[in-house]
Parts: structure tokens; sequence; C-alpha cells
């Protein structure tokens, strides 16, 4: 008899494309049904099967303190008794958008949007407004949303389907977006050399977290900042993965660079759809209904999940948090390798905060050429194995992975145990 995953499975894919809302969540890079969720509690969750697993997916990033953690869902749970959405400001947005400014000093001023595609989307019509000009650049694998300009050689699961150029998207625009390799100094000169006072603004990832994840090399980012000023482009942060998941301050805090816009997402709402961009105050000054960029949604600053959001920032503001978050994920990506390398697997890791990659590889990769080296076939077995074991990771070699402020010891010892067991079962 079928399980209970797979009959939901089934029955999804009759009015669903994929059977999923989102294409990261089919299983398709790694074979087998999705596993569908019915509840979830700290660092764990349980499927449909009532199969528990230790999770180090987080909802994609969005959990930093794992699931319903008590204070965020109490605050949630009082924010819908009052109402779960006006259409009209409330001082809740205020108190976000303070907390925002005061934690990223990078931000002057932010708007909130619902997801991370509108914030990045947006940042690039601001950028485009405030510059007068039309060219983007961004870099291979690097995915700022499923918008247009920004679905050119993207990374996430538009590199997991091999399709990281969208049918849909018109030639013309996608012209319009220029791409480099990740970390290549030397392409991002002769791009600035040759058309630097046409380009708007330069998008990146400060740590790549959408083709796995890709550090960047220590000049890339301070050289990235000295041309696009000297060019009069604005650089732009996409930190829906890392902002407040690496850093309390982002990545920019770690890396030491003010960009002049940051788009925010996932950890920000806590579990509840809820982004944001920010930066200089001129360029947001160029938004309306000040200046003429238009740029707006019904639910932008929803209250409950500004609350969520609220919540979750201010969990994170506790000492040390991002101390022993980073203690955790270093000694779980660690182990795991270590327990690889045991039965003779190339493995390499690096983590940050509550975010690691993990490559089938012998050293870690600085661009997507080399991501793209990583052996597929042995994360796939890997991946099932651990599954199989009760533990969660993302079922793609191209995603980064996330552990919670409240994976402890025994989800560490449960992690580390199984991938010794099924290290010895693929060698
Ligand atoms: N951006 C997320 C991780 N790469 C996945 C969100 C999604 O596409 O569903």
């Amino acid at each position: 008899m079928s399980s209970r995953n797979d009959q939901l499975f089934e029955r999804a894919q009759k009015r669903i494309p994929g059977g999923v809302n989102s294409p990261v969540r089919a299983f398709r890079a790694v074979g087998g049904s999705p596993r569908f969720f019915v509840r979830g509690a700290g660092p764990r969750v349980w499927d449909a099967d009532e199969k528990e697993y230790v999770d180090y997916v987080c909802s994609w990033g969005p959990l930093l303190h794992g699931h319903a953690h008590p204070d965020v869902i109490a605050a949630v749970k009082a924010a819908a008794d009052r109402g779960l959405s006006f259409g009209a400001p409330t001082e809740l947005e205020t108190e976000l958008a303070e907390l925002i400014c005061q934690l990223v000093p990078s931000i002057e001023q932010v708007r909130l949007t619902s997801s991370g595609t509108e914030a990045t989307m947006s940042a690039i019509r601001l950028a485009r407004g405030f510059t007068g000009r039309t060219a983007i650049v961004k870099f291979e694998g690097c995915y700022h949303g499923h918008g247009d300009a920004l679905l050119v050689k993207a990374g996430s699961g538009a590199l997991t389907f091999g399709q990281p150029d969208s049918g849909g998207v018109p030639a013309e625009l996608a012209a319009q977006t220029l791409v480099l390799e990740y970390n290549n100094i030397a392409q991002l000169d002769a791009l600035f050399a040759q058309q630097g006072d046409t380009i708007a603004a330069v998008i990146v990832e400060p740590v790549a977290g959408n083709m796995n994840m890709v550090l960047p090399r220590p000049a890339f980012l301070s050289h990235l900042r000295q041309l696009t000023q000297a060019h009069g482009a604005l650089l732009i942060f996409d930190e829906v993965m890392t902002g407040f998941r690496v850093a309390l301050g982002g990545a920019q805090s770690l890396y030491g660079i003010r960009p002049d816009l940051t788009t925010l997402g996932k950890v920000i709402g806590g579990g509840m759809p809820l982004a944001a961009f920010g930066g200089r105050r001129d360029v947001m000054q160029h938004l309306a209904p000040v200046g003429p960029v238009y740029q707006a949604g019904t639910l932008s600053g929803n209250p409950v999940a500004v609350t969520a959001g609220l919540s979750t920032l201010r969990l994170a503001m506790a000492s040390g948090l991002y101390e022993r978050l980073g203690d955790m994920t270093r000694a779980v990506t660690e182990g795991i390798a270590e327990a690889g390398r045991q039965r003779g697997f190339a493995l390499s890791t690096c983590a940050l905060g509550g975010m690691f990659g993990l490559y089938f590889r012998e050293t870690l990769p600085s661009n997507l050429s080399e991501v793209m080296t990583a052996d597929k076939e042995r994360f796939k077995r890997f991946f099932h194995g651990m599954l199989e074991a009760g533990i969660y990771l993302a079922p793609s070699a191209f995603e980064a992975g996330f552990v919670s402020s409240v994976h402890g010891p025994a989800e560490l010892d449960r992690t580390l145990s199984a991938a010794e067991t099924v290290f010895s079962q693929i060698s």
C-alpha cells in the first residue's frame, strides 16, 4: 500500500502543477515523492505518515528559532485576534522599520513587501528610476526571486531543474541583465571599463545561497563597492537569505560593506509572508508616494506577519545567539563531512551563523562552474539515506541548509549517527 505522503502527492498533482506551489519542493532533482508535513515543533517536523525528522530546511531559511516557537506563536495569535489585515498603516510597521534600521545601519528607510521576489523586483525598479539607467548586473547561480529581469542564469529551483533562463521572459528584457561569474573581479573590471555608466545596479547575494552556499572571496565585495561607487551605479545586497541568518546585521556586517540598497525576506517574517527592501534615504525617497517609482501591495506590512517578524527578531537579539548558532551549525556540517571522509568520500563544507553548504567535492567552490562539478549522484543517495534515517535536508544539491537556534545536542547526535550509517551504506 502506498504511503499517505504518496497518496497526497498523487492527489495534489491533479489540481496543482507538479503537485507543488513552488518547484523546489517537488523532489524532482532527487527522485521520489515530497514529504507532506503536518506539524513542526522546534527543530523537528512530522510528515503525513507520522514520521519524525530533524529539519535542516527550516522552511528554506525563515525559521531562525525553529517551528512554532512559543513566543512567536503567542504574539501571532494575539495579533490575529485584533484583525488579520487593514490595508492601512499600523504602528507595528513603524516598529519593525525602526528595528530593521537599527540592526542594519545601511538601511535608512525601508518598505515592507510580502515576498522576497517583490522586494528584489522593486529594488531593481527603484535603482533604474533613481539612476535613469537600464542595465542590471547579476552573477551566475545567484537567485533573486522570480521577477522577469532576474530570472537570467538564476540559481535555486531554476538551476535545479536546468532552466536558469526561464520560458516566458522576453529576450529584450533578459538582454538588459548582464551576467558575470561570481567572485570574478577581472570580469567586473572589464564590464565596468566598457559600459560602467550604463549600469543602474549590481545585485548580488553577498554570500550566495542558491547554488548551495558559496562564500565571497575577501576582495570581491569591497571591489564591487568601489566600482559601483566610482561609476554611479547602485549596489544592491540581496540578503533575503542571509539577513538575520548569518549574523544579526546580515552578511554586510560580517564583511564590512555598506550597500546602497538591501533586500530582506525569510527570517524577517519568522515563517509568515514578509519581506522588505531599504537603504539610502535619498534613493528610497524616489518611491511613491513621495517619488515617481511605483510600488505597492494590499497585504504589504500585514500586521500578523509583522508581529511574527518582530518577535523573531527580538528573540534573535539575545546575547550570544549567533555565536551558539554558528557553533552548532559548524558541529553539524563538520561532523557530517568527517563521517563521510572516514568512508572515503570527498566532502567540503562551509557555515556562517545558521546557514551551511555541503558539497560532494574535495574543496569549496567559488563560482557556479565549480559548484557544477560536485557529485550529484552521491548527493542523491546521501539525501535519500538521511531522509530514511529521519534527517530532512534540502532536496537539491544546489540549495543551502539551515540550522535553527533550538537545534541542540540531541539533534546533533542523531544527525551524526545517521550520517555514519548512511555513508557506510552508500560507500
Ligand atoms: N529561495 C528558496 C531557496 N533557494 C526557495 C524558495 C522557493 O523557491 O520556494
